[in-house]
């Protein structure tokens, strides 16, 4: 199997497969990052357009439950926008997960991009929730596997408001996640990497190794905050954040 064959099939997947890294068993993290690459140019070659990217277990929440103790970086497309209202349509075994968003308004490059710079480049910051679903039985994967598979990315949502990052301190700003009227777990931004802007510097600098940088206009999903829920057998999932309003998902 070359990247562009591991793309394509996991591109394809629509059921629980096998890790890639149990028939490819050198895969590296470089080449997972190559084979999410070619993803997003069959994607883009299907007319998804690009629209920012993901921070992927930048939690400690998100890292216990994965078994896996290093950030990682995906691309969303609008294809993976799911609009207020609109239910979260048929998935493999999703599960979803509180997020801060932010919009960028100047472009941010590495290296040496700190919180507090990149922090200058954003234009706002709303609260949202990832619908994430791996391709792979269980959730059971290696880094390079998650990697390859766009960091088992499949839809967001972004809440209404959104507000200048410096209105607020992030690191205290609060979500409650709800399931079917319970609230089933809570944590604040200081749960991402210590403050969310620490994963927004993360994501610029991790980039600029790769020749690249966020671009003005870009989502960038700083990574769940709580654990991820799973949706099976709920109907209805809410983040509630503490200044920056409510988004409901229906299921
Ligand atoms: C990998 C994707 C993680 C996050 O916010 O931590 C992620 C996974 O848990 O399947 O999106
Ligand atoms: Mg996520």
């Amino acid at each position: 199997m070359n990247v562009r064959e591991a793309a394509a099939s996991l591109l394809e997947t629509a059921s629980e497969r096998e890790p890639l890294s149990a028939e490819w068993a050198d895969l590296d993290v470089d080449t997972a990052y190559a084979i999410q690459d070619e993803a997003l140019r069959q994607r883009r070659a299907r007319g998804e357009t690009l629209v920012g990217v993901k921070l992927g277990l930048t939690s400690r929440a998100k890292q216990q439950r994965m078994g896996i103790d290093a950030p990682l970086l995906a691309w969303l497309t609008d294809a993976m926008v799911l609009p207020a209202g609109v239910p979260v349509p048929p998935l493999i075994h999703p599960r979803a997960e509180p997020e801060l968003v932010f919009v960028m308004g100047r472009r941010l490059a590495g290296p040496g991009v700190t919180a507090a710079t990149a922090l200058a480049a954003v234009d706002r910051v709303h609260g949202g929730i990832e619908v994430i679903d791996s391709r792979y039985a269980d959730y059971r994967f290696t880094l390079p596997d998650a990697v390859a598979d766009n960091g088992s990315s499949a839809y967001f949502s972004v809440g209404p408001v959104g507000v200048p990052p410096s209105s607020l301190d992030l690191s205290l700003e609060a979500a409650l996640l709800e399931v079917d009227g319970q609230i089933v777990d809570t944590a604040t931004g200081a749960a991402v990497l210590g403050h969310p802007a620490e994963a927004l510097a993360l994501a610029a600098n991790v980039l600029a190794a790769r020749g690249l940088a966020l671009e003005p206009g870009w989502l960038v999903l700083t990574g769940g905050m709580t654990d991820a829920v799973p949706l099976r057998g709920t109907s209805r999932v809410a983040a509630h954040f503490s200044h920056l309003g409510s988004l409901t998902l229906a299921t």
